[in-house]
């Protein structure tokens, strides 16, 4: 069944390339972006080490190579409320799929400002999506991008279920009542902080008001090719490698490549949860094919494929690339260790076999980087924003581990 989608924020990393996959299977799609992440690429001086075309040239290519057009909003979500709703009643979508927020966990630690401004972007823009479908009275299927930390990295010995735990509570006259309740978020930023309050609102507005809301609690995301992206140079996705927007495998792949050792934070026992880039794109088109009825609660999926602590994941780089592994001092305030199991059990009984991580592919984007490496500037490798003041940002400290 293919539908009308507004992807929002469908000029950034999952954004695109899932904008091309759905315009690929036949949906009408039309992209929503005030572009605010190139902005902040230039406020730290920095850009994708793949070198990304503008917005109007990434729409002209795509029509060029599929025949498909795209149709661009740029829209600040948060702020203009007014142009948000004018886009929803001319677009009229079966779908909406929200990406666009600020999603760095460093970027929104790193001074008051970005404190705020991740706060009052992702709230207000959230919210906003969610005022004017109410406003219009239209039936929107909302599908939004969460994430893994608004789990929190303290449930060892528990398989982390898909959004909801139940619970028994004995009551006053000592009867056992059975609930189930939303999984208690414990996020470890700000950023990750906003992510659990747009859950508290989409429980909100599916409750009082029967929106259809699709939350999708995703891991990092790793690679940065998808089948749509590889037609042609100018559609290429962006690749952050940067210690505020990068995320750990991509930084570690560019890190081997140029020959700067990688940058394991602390011990490295922190285990996370990962996905690659095209099994996003897919997992969003199997959300999108298996909405939840009015008036049902929230529906919540674990969008990962698997999980891996950080130490090993260099390991497994340094092995194959001949790379050395640092130990930096960590700038986060996370457990120096810690157990992650996850379920992923919606998507799985919805089809979806993940793609796990492996050497050749692996070596598929070392290719890439190898291919910008000289587009890198080195004072974008250190994460520099830090937790708390006590933090230090992250240098090398503890010498090199030969790995
Ligand atoms: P990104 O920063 O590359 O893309 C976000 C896009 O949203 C950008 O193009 C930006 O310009 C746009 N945007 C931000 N605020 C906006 C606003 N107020 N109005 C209109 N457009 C706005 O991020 P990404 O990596 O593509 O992540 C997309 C979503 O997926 C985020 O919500 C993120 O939390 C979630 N997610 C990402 C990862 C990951 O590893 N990248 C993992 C889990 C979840
Ligand atoms: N880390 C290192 N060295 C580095 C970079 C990171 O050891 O050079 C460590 C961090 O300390 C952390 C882990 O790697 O323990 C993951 O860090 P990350 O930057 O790859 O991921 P994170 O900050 O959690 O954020 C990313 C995305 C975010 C998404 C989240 C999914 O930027 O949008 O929500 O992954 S999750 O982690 O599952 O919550």
């Amino acid at each position: 069944m293919t539908q009308s989608v507004l992807v929002m924020g469908g000029d950034g990393f999952c954004g695109w390339p899932t904008a091309l996959h759905l315009s690929a299977l036949g949906n009408e799609v039309a992209i929503l972006d005030n572009l605010s992440r190139r902005r902040i690429d230039a406020e730290l001086g920095i850009e994708s080490l793949t070198p990304i075309a503008s917005i109007g040239e990434r729409l002209a290519v795509w029509k060029r190579v599929s025949g498909k057009t795209i149709n661009l909003h740029p829209i600040d979500i948060a702020h203009d409320y007014d142009a948000l709703k004018n886009v929803l009643e001319e677009v009229r979508p079966d779908a909406i799929v929200h990406f666009a927020e600020q999603r760095a966990a460093p970027y929104s630690m790193r001074s008051p400002a970005a404190k705020r401004y991740t706060v009052d972007n992702n709230i207000n823009g959230t919210h906003n999506i969610l005022a004017a479908i109410v406003e219009l009275d239209l039936d929107i299927h909302l599908v939004h991008l969460g994430t893994m930390g608004v789990y929190g990295y303290d449930g060892s010995g528990i398989e982390i279920p898909e959004g909801y735990l139940d619970v028994k509570i004995t009551g006053a006259d000592g009867n056992l009542f059975h609930r189930s309740i939303v999984f208690p978020t414990a996020p470890g930023s700000v950023y990750h902080l906003t992510k659990s309050m747009d859950h508290l609102m989409f429980q909100f507005y599916a409750r009082n008001d029967g929106l259809r809301i699709t939350d999708l609690h995703q891991g990092i995301v790793w690679g940065t090719q998808t089948e749509e992206t590889r037609l042609d140079p100018l559609l290429i996705n962006r690749f952050d490698y940067d210690g505020d927007y990068g995320t750990v495998l991509n930084r570690f792949l560019m890190q081997a490549v140029i020959g700067h050792p990688l940058t394991v934070h602390g011990t490295g026992g922190q285990t996370r949860a990962f996905i690659n880039i095209q099994d996003t794109v897919r997992c969003i088109a199997i959300a999108l094919a298996n909405p939840p009825e009015r008036n049902e609660r929230v529906k919540v999926f674990n969008q990962v494929a698997e999980t891996h602590r950080v130490r090993d994941l260099a390991a497994l780089v340094a092995g194959i690339a001949g790379a050395t592994v640092a130990k930096v001092d960590n700038p986060r305030k996370e457990a120096a260790e810690n157990e992650l199991t996850v379920s992923n059990a919606a998507f799985r009984t919805l089809g979806y076999d993940p793609i796990l991580l492996r050497d050749q592919l692996l070596s598929e984007i070392m290719e890439i980087v190898r291919k910008y490496a000289d587009r890198y500037l080195p004072e974008a490798i250190p994460a520099r924003s830090v937790w708390t003041r006590k933090n230090k940002p992250g240098v090398i400290k503890q010498g090199r581990d030969r790995s």
